[in-house]
């Protein structure tokens, strides 16, 4: 049996295996037999299939319960002492209430099933910027997967020592009674919580077998867990993208984003561009952490070792990086199954294939009327596999970002780029990222969500702390902090087509930032910020006429008049909380707004 020598673990460990009563621990070592062993159970229980080999080398096709297809956000909880600590941005209960409870439901869980222990570190092993977790599971889908989203294995208990971790509990909370038939996917949705007590760095996660809810060092601790921990230390958990782009005369430079779902984060994360001689490079597609350098910049790196990406939409077209990351030793989740044993989900193709399985293990033609693949189907690959992993994704000292993006989908209002004046600003434009609903539930599309810094699901304290939290970093005396930029690639004219290409075009705004970085660009000074000259961007070879280009970069004074009422509103949410900075910014942006006004009047 692999051992770990660590006493907080060996104490933690004994007190977990008494209250869940499993049949048998196995304390995971990461090596390639432990996950093939996972999969041989998960293939016996009925949960997973083998895709062909000759289509798919080394890949499953797993089907959750349908009732367990995504992130639960309204069972998640945020559990500080203080529920103000938590914020409106979170659910909240006491840690007693919370534990109380859940002592009750973890009280015998596991009878009849396997706890597996997982050591993972989160950031490449030994890095001063990573953190190491140790999650204990019942479900073999889960340790399979934390073998690719993390990194398991001798060399993370090696380094974890008689050091701290963030102990990770997790059930699906349904255990055997002796002589009991398994389900393929046991879950229990009725009795979900999965709660967050970042006071003493504890997650317990109950219920769920999928994604978000029982891989817990992404969600729960790469950005819940940590963004508490990086208030404490001086640093950032945030959910973004890190790009490296290199220009034509091999010039580097690295830039995190942060994008609410939907927008299209792993697109941009893997963007092939379309301006000659130009490269870009995925250094990660979903969560950065960014601790300061001795030189004062901040230095980033994946905290993950894969991607869990939303597979509906994704194509040749739409991401070829990672379709190409996807030909072997990958997990599919909810997807549908193809008559020769591959996958397919919509979007994959022009032209839908004309008889599958699909995500429930039913059939299905094109003329079903319903979807093949759940539209939150998953697929889970390491990073290696990633034809343009940039080289320094394993950096443990991380790379130095020079430019932060936010963005949202909106149709109107915001341009499709925008420079902050100062990091101020920069926190400002983080703290009013919104998207327009794409829900088709009646009276919601075009209802904006605000999701400040696309954190709002994922926040593990106070948004308005949160805020503050940023506001003081750019106060550390030798900061070099990265200039902020707000995107915007979803910008419609009036017809409500979209004005802008996006996907590998997108590359010709990250070569204005890069530009921007490297002090070669221009730009004009506006009431909301710094807006490019028009000559300053690479619109050859577009589709866009002079009067689309103007609608791209144009100042909509009464548009963002308009705005100012909302995002005070919003504001007020966060009562006496909301840092006294972002009041001036939005005081000053008013003043400027109507300055202008006054002056076309
Ligand atoms: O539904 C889930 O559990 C997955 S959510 C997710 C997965 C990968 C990257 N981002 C997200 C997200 O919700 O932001
Ligand atoms: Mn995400």
């Amino acid at each position: 049996m692999f051992m770990v020598e660590n006493m907080k673990f060996e104490v933690w460990l004994q007190k977990v295996k008494g209250l869940c009563q499993p049949d048998n621990v196995v304390v995971c070592s990461g090596t390639p037999e432990e996950y093939d062993q996972m999969w041989d159970l998960l293939i016996s229980s009925g949960a997973a299939k083998r895709l062909n080999e000759k289509k798919r080398p080394n890949s499953y096709l797993v089907r959750s319960d349908p009732n367990d297809v995504a992130r639960v956000e309204n069972r998640t909880f945020i559990c500080s002492r203080k529920k103000s600590d938590a914020g409106p941005n979170n659910n909240w209960m006491s840690p007693h209430d919370m534990k109380m409870k859940l002592s009750n439901l973890f009280d015998g869980c596991m009878q009849g099933r396997t706890m597996y222990v997982i050591p993972f570190s989160m950031g490449p092993i030994g890095s001063e910027i990573a953190h190491i977790g140790v999650q204990i599971t019942d479900s073999p889908y889960v340790v399979a997967s934390m073998h690719i989203m993390t990194r398991v294995g001798k060399a993370v208990s090696d380094q974890l020592g008689d050091g701290d971790f963030v102990p990770c509990i997790h059930s699906v909370g349904q255990p055997l009674k002796k002589g009991e038939a398994d389900v393929p996917w046991p879950c229990n949705p009725d009795q979900l919580y999965v709660a967050h007590f970042p006071e003493e760095r504890q997650i317990l996660s109950f219920g769920s077998g999928y994604g978000g809810n029982a891989l817990l060092g992404k969600k729960c601790f790469a950005l819940r867990i940590a963004s508490s921990m990086a208030r404490e230390g001086g640093w950032l958990a945030e959910h973004m993208l890190i790009l490296k782009i290199t220009n034509p005369e091999g010039i580097v430079r690295y830039i995190a984003g942060a994008f609410p779902s939907a927008c299209g984060k792993t697109n941009l994360a893997m963007l092939i561009p379309t301006i000659p001689n130009w490269k870009v490079e995925t250094v990660g597609d979903d969560i950065c952490w960014m601790k300061f350098g001795k030189d004062g910049r901040l230095y980033a790196i994946n905290p993950e070792a894969g991607f869990f990406g939303v597979a509906p939409g994704t194509s040749m077209q739409s991401n070829a990086n990672a379709m190409l990351s996807l030909g072997k030793n990958c997990i599919f989740t909810n997807v549908a199954e193809t008559d020769d044993g591959d996958i397919w989900w919509e979007g994959m193709t022009e032209e839908p294939p004309e008889h599958l399985i699909d995500w429930r293990g039913e059939h299905w033609t094109p003329n079903s009327g319903r979807a093949a693949a759940h539209p939150n189907a998953r697929f889970t690959v390491s990073a290696i596999q990633c034809p343009v992993i940039a080289k320094e994704w394993e950096d443990r000292a991380g790379v130095p970002i020079s430019a932060i993006l936010f963005g949202g989908r909106r149709a109107t209002v915001v341009p499709i780029v925008n420079e902050a004046n100062t990091w101020n600003q920069g926190v400002f434009f983080g703290s009013i990222v919104s998207s327009e609903k794409t829900a088709a539930a009646a009276g919601t599309i075009g209802e904006l969500r605000r999701d400040p810094m696309a954190m709002l699901p994922f926040c593990g304290y106070n948004m308005a702390d949160y805020w503050q939290h940023w506001i003081n970093l750019g106060k550390e005396s030798n900061a070099q902090l990265p200039s902020v930029y707000y995107v915007n690639w979803f910008r419609k004219d009036d017809n409500g087509k979209f004005l802008w290409p996006g996907f590998g075009e997108n590359s010709r705004i990250l070569k204005w930032i890069f530009e921007r970085c490297e002090g070669n660009a221009e730009i004009t000074e506006t009431p909301i910020g710094n807006l490019p000259m028009i000559e300053g961007i690479d619109f050859s070879g577009l589709e866009l006429s002079d009067a689309e280009i103007d609608q791209l970069l144009r100042v909509e004074t009464d548009g963002w008049l308009a705005e100012i009422p909302m995002i005070e509103a919003y504001y007020k949410t966060y009562l006496d909380r909301l840092p006294a900075e972002l009041s001036e910014e939005l005081d000053k942006l008013k003043n400027r707004l109507e300055t202008a006004k006054q002056a076309t009047a």
